[in-house]
């Protein structure tokens, strides 16, 4: 017994090196998923990591023995970098760095900035491995370690570590059940999976996905058919004849994309009054859906704008704007055009962020007016501001009202409340109270400008006359990544008292949950000067049940739509490209498997949704098909097939 501890403990000895590397690089993923996904001592995770962080360190081996020391130092700081880089992007977007996103390194160079102005500190505890690592090394130099050390049996120095990562590997596998595995493959599910397995499986995974390029599921013509003319049928059978349809038929569509608005803010009062008045007016006097959840996915306004024009999910490995953008999509744009309408898009940005550009021909733009078009005589934090982007705007509009005899609808892609919010000085005066110096109180004040040049909009049309037979849509594209502890200042912090709400106070509100879910809720509104529709409506609506609203209203309708006409339905279903959902009872987090209860905003375990979830599942991957299998574009090859191959 004495011996064979003696015998473990001079091992020990012998390989200082790689378990001081291996022990680092595993700390840090245990790190990582406590302030990300929150789960730390799980036996399966820490189980692959330690399997993962083996196998990489036998690269070390193929180094000359005087040169491993570097070896090991080298894979400690990509460790560091690796976990650091994705904690900073979950801050961000709630997910983790893949491989596919390397295609918008070009619109990660632009929102960088945004990220290093609020570069969250913390990310340096992801430095201590190779800070330590570089001690050891430095100690046991001193002590002449390494020339102390027998130049090890070859054979045996990579057998070793080779059996060990098998074998801790194999017993992960057996443990795996079948969601996990179909979620590995399908990897659309990135916290369920750094959950479940650690951060360096995953990236693995990630990269055979992405790099080695093992394909998505290609699906065989037959099922491809079969699944459309399913959603095709399902969606035609459900047409309803409501009293909304073509109300608005012939109108000119005027498209706010408005970006960052989150609907909290709209109830919110300070010593200045509201902050966002104008919205609030347009919502009473207008259509209002107050219960509105963008779907985007990791491409925020791009996916956004996809699924506003196409009632399609955004693909949830990668961004379809720069990826998939030559396959063929029903739009809003294109049936409007097959109505006689021109269509274009607006936004003082380069026309490259995002592959714009590119994508809005896609999407059946006539024309996209981009930086270039307009004179840049304000800037605000991206670039031009949104007062003189909307000034510029009517002028642009009523030069194409003068020279075409049809209708229009057009996209203005706002710009200027965006993160950091932290151009307070040109925002213009706004008292938000004790909120002042906050994040939140920034954005607050950002949103109030964004708000006025809302009104500025509205008023030079209406002074133009562009408003007499129109309609203004607006919808707000996604939250603005403020962070909980913001949160936790305006809703749990009492400013009489100087103090926060303790969690048994009746006053306090659990930021997180169902409760942060519908916290990200943003505004959507269909608004005409006669004021045609004045409604609230709190069913629970998403971005993919945009086109099939507003299109019935314009007379249009959409056969590949997976979204709902929401004035033909009491209760609706929002999923979420990650496999979350909510209707008007639950909120699911998929990435912590966990249901809770709207109201209570508590964790409810007795209700089984596996069939809602199996259901959800269906739903995204149909969405992912259709876009990367190009299903649309295959499914009227066949129609046009049908049609010559019929009797004539
Ligand atoms: C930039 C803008 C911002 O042109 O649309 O994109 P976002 O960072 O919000 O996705
Ligand atoms: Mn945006």
């Amino acid at each position: 017994m004495r011996l064979g501890f003696k015998r473990w403990f001079s091992k020990i000895k012998l390989n200082i090196m790689p378990i001081s590397f291996i022990a680092g690089a595993v700390i840090n993923d245990l790190i990582l998923r406590k302030m990300t996904v929150g789960n730390v001592i799980h036996w399966k995770p820490i189980l692959t990591s330690i399997a993962m962080i083996i196998l990489m360190s036998i690269l070390v081996l193929f180094l000359p023995y005087h040169r491993r020391n570097r070896g090991y130092m080298g894979l400690s700081i990509f460790c560091g970098i690796l976990n650091g880089l994705n904690y900073l992007y979950y801050g961000h977007y709630n997910s983790f760095l893949s491989f596919s996103l390397i295609t918008q390194l070009t619109h990660l160079r632009d929102v960088g900035d945004s990220i290093i102005k609020s570069l969250d500190l913390r990310v340096f505890i992801f430095a201590i491995p190779p800070v330590i690592l570089l001690m050891i090394i430095k100690k046991l130099k001193k002590i002449d370690y390494f020339i102390r050390m027998d130049t090890p049996n070859r054979r045996r120095e990579f057998m070793r570590p080779l059996v060990t990562a098998i074998a801790l590997l194999s017993v992960v596998s057996i443990t795996l059940t079948s969601t996990d595995k179909s979620r590995i493959v399908k990897q659309w599910n990135r916290p369920y999976l750094v959950e479940q397995l650690g951060i360096y499986s995953y990236t693995a995974a990630d990269f055979i996905k992405n790099v080695a390029s093992i394909n998505v599921h290609q699906v065989e013509e037959a099922e491809a058919s079969g699944m459309m003319e399913d959603l095709v049928g399902g969606n035609i059978r459900s047409r309803d004849e409501n009293e909304y349809k073509g109300i608005f038929q012939g109108r000119d569509v005027y498209i706010i994309h408005y970006e960052s608005a989150q609907t909290f803010a709209m109830d919110l009062e300070f010593a200045d009054g509201p902050v966002t008045p104008f919205l609030n007016r347009m919502a009473s006097e207008g259509l209002h859906f107050s219960n509105f959840y963008p779907q985007h996915s990791v491409g925020t306004s791009s996916d956004s704008e996809f699924t506003f024009n196409t009632s399609l999910l955004p693909i949830n490995n990668g961004t379809v704007f720069m990826t998939h953008t030559n396959r063929e999509y029903q739009t809003l744009q294109k049936l409007l055009k097959g109505e006689g309408y021109y269509s274009i898009s607006m936004h003082g940005n380069n026309g490259d962020f995002w592959n714009r550009n590119i994508m809005h021909r896609t999407l059946g733009y006539d024309r996209f007016f981009s930086k270039g078009d307009y004179m840049i005589d304000e800037e605000i934090g991206l670039g031009l501001s949104d007062a003189s982007f909307f000034r510029q705007s009517i002028d642009k509009i009523g030069r194409l009202k003068d020279e075409r005899d049809q209708p229009i609808v057009a996209t203005l892609i706002t710009l200027t409340n965006h993160h950091p919010f932290d151009e307070v000085d040109s925002y213009g005066e706004f008292n938000v109270g004790y909120l002042e110096g906050t994040d939140i109180g920034n954005y607050l004040k950002s949103y109030h400008y964004a708000d006025r040049a809302l009104e500025s909009f509205i008023k030079g049309m209406d002074n133009e006359g562009l408003l007499d037979n129109a309609i203004v849509v607006l919808y707000g594209d996604h939250h603005a990544t403020i962070a909980n502890g913001d949160y936790e200042k305006l809703y749990n912090y009492n400013e009489h008292t100087g103090s926060y709400y303790s969690k048994d106070d009746p006053q306090y509100a659990d930021i997180g949950g169902a409760f942060l879910k519908q916290l990200r809720r943003t505004p959507f509104i269909i608004w005409s000067k006669d004021q045609a529709i004045r409604k609230n409506i709190d069913t629970p609506m998403g971005m993919l049940d945009v086109l099939p609203t507003l299109g019935n209203m314009l007379g249009v309708f959409n056969p590949y739509q997976m979204g709902v006409d929401m004035m033909s339905v009491d209760t609706n279903r929002v999923i979420f490209a990650n496999g979350d959902w909510i209707n008007e009872d639950f909120y699911y987090l998929v990435a912590l498997s966990e249901l809770y209860d709207i109201d209570t905003n508590e964790i409810v375990e007795d209700v089984d949704v596996s069939i809602i979830n199996e259901s959800v599942e269906k739903r995204i991957e149909l969405s992912n098909n259709i876009i990367e299998n190009d299903l649309i574009k295959l499914f009227n090859s066949f129609l046009t097939k049908s049609d010559g191959d019929g009797p004539m």
